[in-house]
């Protein structure tokens, strides 16, 4: 698919202006553009900080096979995202569902595994840092997924790149959820991390969301879904109800997003065209659901390319000026 229009050559000197006017307004303007072609838009319509019966974004980070994928369909009681047990990574894109836990509506967000390995690295934070349209303009809540136990090396990595991605303001979005609590046998969650090592706990107080326990095995009880519900109210209270938003983004990353999200709002109107287009040639609301996705992909990642290198302005030579060979110049 061609994603690429000759007019969207971006103007760098437009990126240092007023970034506290694009932090809130910017975004918000943004947001209701994306949000025009995503699923279940009657349900998105909110702003950062009105939002107290809206619908509530939550993303999930962590390790690959870490159990975020379950952690998803646990908390939208359904097999929506693939998960599986397998060594490779299972979950290749950032992807988003829709549902309710005790009747408020949640948005997921499921993202590829976070792991230090080189070039794929960079595929897996670029290709959460791009999927804009699912999260616009910010998740509530970060859900950092852990297997039960204490910190090793790769998680010290991973909160590094988490950081790298999001900012430091990123812990103050977070839950962490500990997955295959069915391994705490007969111990309380608090039991558990009473006796972890230091450096999980010091982890944990970063974090201000807390931490609990997920059992992804059981699909009965509902009960830590309830009781995550409630730990993401009193975050979102402690955090002013507002969402994590482009304000806190690392100053590079905020440019790439502003860029963007120009390169986007220009291309507007053709991604609705090309949506309706595909609507068409479905033939089922989830196929419709799955093409659009893959759509944005393409037109996210063709904006995010074009945004982290825009084209060089041409330098316009004057052959006027220049001496024949041997010519000196007057002095
Ligand atoms: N026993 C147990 N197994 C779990 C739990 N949560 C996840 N698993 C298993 O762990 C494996 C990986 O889970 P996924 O949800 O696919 O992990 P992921 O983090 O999405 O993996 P990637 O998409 O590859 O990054 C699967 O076999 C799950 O069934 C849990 O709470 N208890
Ligand atoms: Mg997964």
């Amino acid at each position: 698919m061609d994603c690429k229009n000759s007019d969207e050559e971006i103007d760098d000197s437009e990126e240092d202006e007023d970034d506290s006017a694009l932090d809130s307004s910017n975004s918000h303007a943004m947001h209701d553009i994306l949000y025009e072609n995503v699923p279940n838009e009657e349900e998105t319509n909110l702003t950062a900080s009105s939002n107290e019966h809206g619908e509530l974004r939550i993303m999930l980070l962590g390790a690959r096979g870490s159990g975020k994928s379950s952690t998803g369909n646990t908390i939208l009681r359904c097999n929506t995202f693939q998960s599986e047990m397998q060594l490779s990574r299972v979950t290749q894109f950032c992807e988003r569902a829709t549902g309710n836990i005790n009747g408020r509506p949640v948005a997921v967000i499921d993202t590829p595994g976070l792991n230090r390995i080189g070039r794929t690295e960079r595929e897996v934070t670029r290709n959460i840092l791009k999927s804009i349209s699912l999260y616009t303009p910010g998740p509530h809540v970060f859900l950092l997924v852990i297997p039960v136990g204490n910190l090793t090396n790769d998680d010290k990595s991973m909160h590094k790149l988490i950081e790298s991605m999001f900012g430091k303001s990123v812990w103050k979005y977070t839950i962490i959820v500990f997955t295959h609590g069915d391994r705490l046998e007969g111990k309380t969650a608090n039991d558990v991390i009473a006796c972890s090592d230091k450096e999980l706990r010091s982890f944990i107080h970063k974090c201000s969301g807390g931490f609990l326990f997920f059992n992804n095995k059981d699909t009965t009880n509902y009960e830590h879904v309830t009781e995550l519900l409630k730990k993401v109210e009193t975050l979102m209270a402690i955090n002013g109800k507002g969402c994590y938003n482009l304000a806190f983004y690392p100053a590079s990353e905020r440019k790439i997003r502003k860029k963007m999200e120009k390169i986007l709002e220009k291309r507007k109107e053709s991604i609705a065209q090309k949506e309706r287009e595909l609507v068409m040639d479905c033939k089922t609301e989830q196929e419709v659901e799955r093409k659009k996705q893959e759509l944005w992909r393409m037109e996210e990642d063709d904006a995010r390319k074009k945004a982290e290198n825009p084209a060089k302005p041409k330098i316009a030579i004057s052959l006027g000026k220049r001496h024949t060979s041997g010519q000196k110049s007057s002095t």
